[in-house]
């Protein structure tokens, strides 16, 4: 387990409740917190089993931390970026589901980190943008090819181009998230959703955190056949077994209209 002062894990059961602990900074990315993020995911004990990514204060993010951004030659820079990409890989490829608790800014290398997560919890004061374009970067934080996933690679460009903001209702519809709650609620409903996320069997979980996005990346024909493996190794389990077992004699919750 890593926690920082800029980074806090809570252990609540098999949930972890990790945290940007920056507020006066608007939980602006320094380096040092980028590596304790991915140290945390890397380290989560092996009774975890889903996990809540929060920030703390009004934002939950205001991307990277501009005051460690010198001049940096172009291998500086590559490494740079690529230290955030094994970062967010952590996040994206680590042991459980991460559900982020948005709210206020979402911006920059904040909204990369977001898009790592497997489910966005936005709240009515969460925002969206990409300050790179105006201030003379690009994204590196993996966004390029995670943004344009959620929102499709026309809207990304329109935002880095124009400075676009796009608000919470809007930004919901656009795909930023999968979820809506009023002012204040995100952490909340992300926990009630990551307790929910861990009743699931760990196979289902991986198959969805690790095989399902490359799955979706793969040309059909290989995809099908990942499909057919994951699917064969996810069944054959025993915990499997017995969930269908649970269904079929009465035990088990059918599904709900709404
Ligand atoms: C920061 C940062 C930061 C705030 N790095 N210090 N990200 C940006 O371009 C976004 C820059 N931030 C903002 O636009 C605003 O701060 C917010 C809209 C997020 C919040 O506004 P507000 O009015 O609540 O806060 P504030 O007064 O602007 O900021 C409070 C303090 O946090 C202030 O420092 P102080 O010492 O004067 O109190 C700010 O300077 C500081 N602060 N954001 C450093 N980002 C892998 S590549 C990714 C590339 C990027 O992410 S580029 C986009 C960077």
């Amino acid at each position: 387990m890593t926690a920082t002062q800029d980074l806090q894990l809570e252990i609540d059961g098999e949930i972890a409740v990790i945290r940007l602990n920056r507020a006066a900074k608007r939980n602006a990315l320094s380096d040092g917190l980028v590596l304790a993020v991915r140290s945390t995911f890397e380290n989560l004990p092996s009774t975890v089993r889903a996990a809540v990514l929060d920030g703390a204060g009004d934002h939950f993010c205001a991307g990277l931390d501009l005051s460690e951004l010198k001049e940096r030659d172009a291998g500086a820079g590559l490494h740079h970026s690529r230290m955030w990409h094994a970062a967010l890989e952590e996040v994206q490829y680590g042991p459980v589901p991460v559900v982020a608790a948005l709210h206020g800014a979402v911006v920059g290398g904040g909204l990369e980190l977001a898009a790592a997560c497997h489910i966005r919890v936005a709240d009515t004061t969460t925002f969206y943008a990409l300050p790179e374009g105006a201030r003379g970067i690009f994204v590196g934080g993996g966004g390029a090819v995670r943004i344009p996933r959620l929102i499709g690679a026309a809207r990304m460009a329109d935002m880095m181009l124009t400075g676009r903001v796009y608000q919470a209702e809007e930004g919901e519809r656009a795909g930023f998230a999968q979820y809506l709650v009023p002012a204040g609620q995100s952490f909340a409903k992300a926990v009630e959703i990551a307790r929910r996320v861990a009743q699931n069997a760990p196979l289902t979980n991986f198959a969805l955190t690790h095989a399902l996005p490359r799955i979706a990346e793969q040309p059909a024909d290989q995809g099908f056949l990942t499909e057919a493996l994951m699917a064969a190794i996810a069944q054959s389990a025993p915990e499997a077994k017995q969930r269908v077992r649970d269904f079929l004699e009465g035990r088990a919750a059918k599904v709900a209209k709404s």
